[in-house]
């Protein structure tokens, strides 16, 4: 072989070796996906799990294709939880709060002031804890895929505004259903009630409950502002979303299937973070504009809400497991120094 010819056969040998293999060549049938979702289509869950659906479709050549069922159509995060269990249903995005009945350990991302930025969420999240995590899932026949990010979740209520801890008492604030935030509320004095997301604005509309808390995303493509007039700036906890499957479907699928799907949760978790940021950030001043009155908590107050949430603390770390709490611990400190 002549140097030029040797030169182009290494080429060709290199292009076959790099370029991904066509979709038709892999172990690929065509498959119907229910993926159901508690918010709006114009919401950031909405926009994401667009781009996972229209992923699966563009990896697997058409062959896969992912029926996106948002607004709890298809039941609330704990419903839809059971119908993957049940294998009724494929795949689902919801909150990783809803999912502690399900999986204790899951409770860690309901930490109080665990995080202080969405930077060290994501690598503690995106690390081997929040995989170890993700992993017992598995027993109770889920399999997680990617977190994406909920956000930093904010209070709004429709009573007063909360300048200190004890405008909260008698307040009736809507909770995800779980131990850890049932506490923490109760521990601030609030009324807690624990309530599915899709009976949440109803709930706030017909005055069942006073308020609620969830990230300014949420307030806005849930149109909280149109039923809550009081928002008070907390970023009390960051909640993670994570996108499951239900394992009874994902063990039948195939490795090439499977490969699919977990590259579309990525890319479509570095779209949803990106997304949820550039709209938190604008996200307060259109809740203002739509006559939403905001007010920051005190330096002060702020102290004395992170100092009486630290007492649930310990209530966290029971339910995990010392070992776990101590190794989220580690990593959040890493995270910190990083
Ligand atoms: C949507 C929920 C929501 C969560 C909540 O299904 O329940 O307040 O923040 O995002 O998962």
């Amino acid at each position: 072989m002549k140097l030029p010819q040797l030169v182009a056969a290494v080429g060709v040998a290199l292009a076959a070796a790099t370029a991904p293999l066509s979709a038709a060549a892999q172990d690929i049938k065509p498959r119907l996906i229910r993926f159901g979702y508690g918010l709006v289509e114009q919401s950031n869950q909405g926009r994401a799990v667009k781009v996972f659906a229209d992923e699966v479709e563009r990896l697997s050549g058409g062959k896969m294709k992912v029926r996106a069922i948002g607004a709890a159509a298809l039941g609330s995060d704990v419903q839809m939880q059971q119908a993957l269990i049940g294998g009724a249903q494929e795949m689902m995005v919801g909150s990783t709060a809803t999912l502690v009945g399900i999986t204790k350990e899951m409770a860690v991302w309901d930490t109080p002031f665990l995080f202080n930025n969405a930077r060290e969420a994501d690598l503690v999240l995106d690390g081997p804890v929040g995989q170890k995590i993700m992993d017992k899932l598995q027993d109770k026949g889920l399999v997680g895929l990617v977190y994406w990010e909920n956000g930093f979740r904010n209070l709004t209520n429709n009573k007063q505004p909360v300048q200190k801890l004890e405008d909260l008492n008698g307040i009736k604030l809507r909770v995800m259903q779980n131990n850890v935030f049932l506490d923490s509320f109760k521990t601030l004095g609030a009324n807690a009630v624990p309530l599915p997301f899709s009976e949440l604005f109803t709930a706030l509309e017909t005055r069942a409950v006073d308020g609620q808390e969830n990230p300014y995303n949420t307030i806005l493509s849930s149109k909280f502002y149109e039923v809550q007039k009081y928002l008070t700036i907390t970023n009390h906890v960051y909640s993670p979303w994570i996108v499951l499957a239900s394992k009874k479907w994902w063990d039948g699928l195939s490795k090439d299937e499977k490969n699919v799907l977990m590259e579309a949760a990525k890319k479509s978790r570095e779209f949803e973070r990106k997304d949820t940021r550039e709209e938190a950030a604008r996200a307060l001043a259109e809740l203002k504009a739509k006559g939403m009155q905001v007010n920051e908590l005190s330096p002060a107050e702020a102290n004395r809400m992170r100092e009486k949430l630290s007492a649930i603390h310990a209530s966290i770390a029971n339910q995990v497991g010392q070992d776990l709490w101590k190794e989220l611990q580690a990593a959040v400190a890493q995270a910190r120094a990083a």
